[in-house]
């Protein structure tokens, strides 16, 4: 027996110690499981004489504590291993400048359409909104169309099919409504999305307006003119000059085209404004007498003002877009300059 230990340390000193984990459970198999030799021999013990057992006993002790003492190194070596291996393939570099987040941005339409209702909500207008999809009567009727009128013709309104409703060529439907549900004196805008069967440069099938009125009692068109001579002040600087054509809506008597001076040459004469000096800019007049009557609102106590614009129109010439396709083609390199 002691010859037998004495050998196996002799072994054990010469032992190469395990270089993987695999190596170093069956190490500790070999000799330190149930059938290990050392397990074995500590076994053994009680078989020696007395004089033995003490010098066998400390033998065996030393080899045990020699292997344990190998084994439980080689197990934090390879727990260091590890861990410095993690760190390498995760290592941060914190000098190196960060990746640049991509900001969306608001579309140039929505700017526009929250600076114009910004102005007009200053000076008292209440936003009113509206359904899309409209009845003959709030988008044609009630606005003092004729039947016959062009603009109801299949070729410019969308009408929907198999339903006795179409998509509202213009917000006035909503303004209509909003003569029915309030009380005069009142002074509205309704901003939204306006469709017309219409595509090509300057044109969409689908565009965005602004109209607005105020009634009240002795309303003039010089209440009308100082109105849009502030919004335009505000909107494009107060050195941009006004002025007012005639012209005709089927709603509003009398009726005018208001123009301002060329928001790119300042009057001067250029390609955008065509070498006049001047842009049309929004239509407006006075509120016929039929629109007012077909609201319930007695044309002789009260009088309005009305206009209404297109917004593609005021961001085309407040950014110089020559295309209104632009405005919907989502073209990332074109809405991120705004
Ligand atoms: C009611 C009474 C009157 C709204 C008005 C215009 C003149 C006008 C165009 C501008 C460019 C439409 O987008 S565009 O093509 N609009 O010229 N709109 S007066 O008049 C109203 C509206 C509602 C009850």
């Amino acid at each position: 027996m002691i010859s037998q230990l004495n050998s196996l340390k002799e072994k054990l000193s010469s032992l190469k110690p395990p270089s993987n984990e695999k190596e170093l459970d069956e190490t500790r198999l070999k000799y330190l499981g149930k059938k290990g030799e050392i397990t074995l021999l500590s076994q053994e013990m009680r078989n020696l004489s007395k004089e033995d057992k003490p010098v066998a006993g400390k033998l065996l002790g030393e080899i045990r504590n020699s292997l344990e003492t190998v084994l439980k190194n080689s197990k934090e070596n390879f727990k260091r291993e590890k861990i410095e291996k993690e760190i390498e393939s995760e290592f941060f570099d914190s000098s190196l400048p960060g990746l640049q987040p991509k900001f969306g941005t608001r579309h140039p339409i929505t700017t526009t359409m929250d600076e114009v209702v910004d102005i007009f909500s200053g000076i008292g207008f209440q936003v009113e909104e509206g359904p899309e999809a409209e009845t003959d009567y709030y988008n044609f009727e009630a606005l003092n169309f004729p039947a016959e009128h062009p603009a109801r013709d299949m070729q410019d309104t969308f009408h929907l099919r198999g339903l006795p409703l179409l998509l509202r060529t213009h917000t006035s439907p909503v303004q209509v409504r909003a003569m029915q549900k309030y009380k005069p004196p009142l002074s509205v805008i309704a901003p939204g999305k306006v469709f017309r069967c219409d595509a090509d440069v300057t044109h969409s099938p689908m565009f965005h307006q602004l109209e607005g009125f105020t009634i009240d009692k002795a309303i003039t068109f010089g209440d009308l003119k100082g109105t849009l001579n502030l919004f335009i002040h505000k909107l494009y600087g107060p050195a941009t000059k006004t002025r007012f054509r005639p012209s005709f809506f089927p709603f509003t008597e009398p009726s005018a085209e208001m123009d301002v001076s060329c928001v790119i040459c300042k009057g001067k004469g250029c390609r955008v404004c065509k070498q006049t000096g001047w842009l049309e800019i929004l239509g407006c007049g006075m509120i016929h007498p039929n629109v007012l009557k077909a609201s319930d609102i007695n044309p002789d106590e009260w009088g309005g003002f009305a206009f209404g614009m297109g917004i593609e129109r005021i961001a085309m010439l407040k950014y110089g877009i020559g295309d209104i396709r632009h405005f919907f083609e989502n073209d990332l390199r074109f809405l991120g300059q705004f």
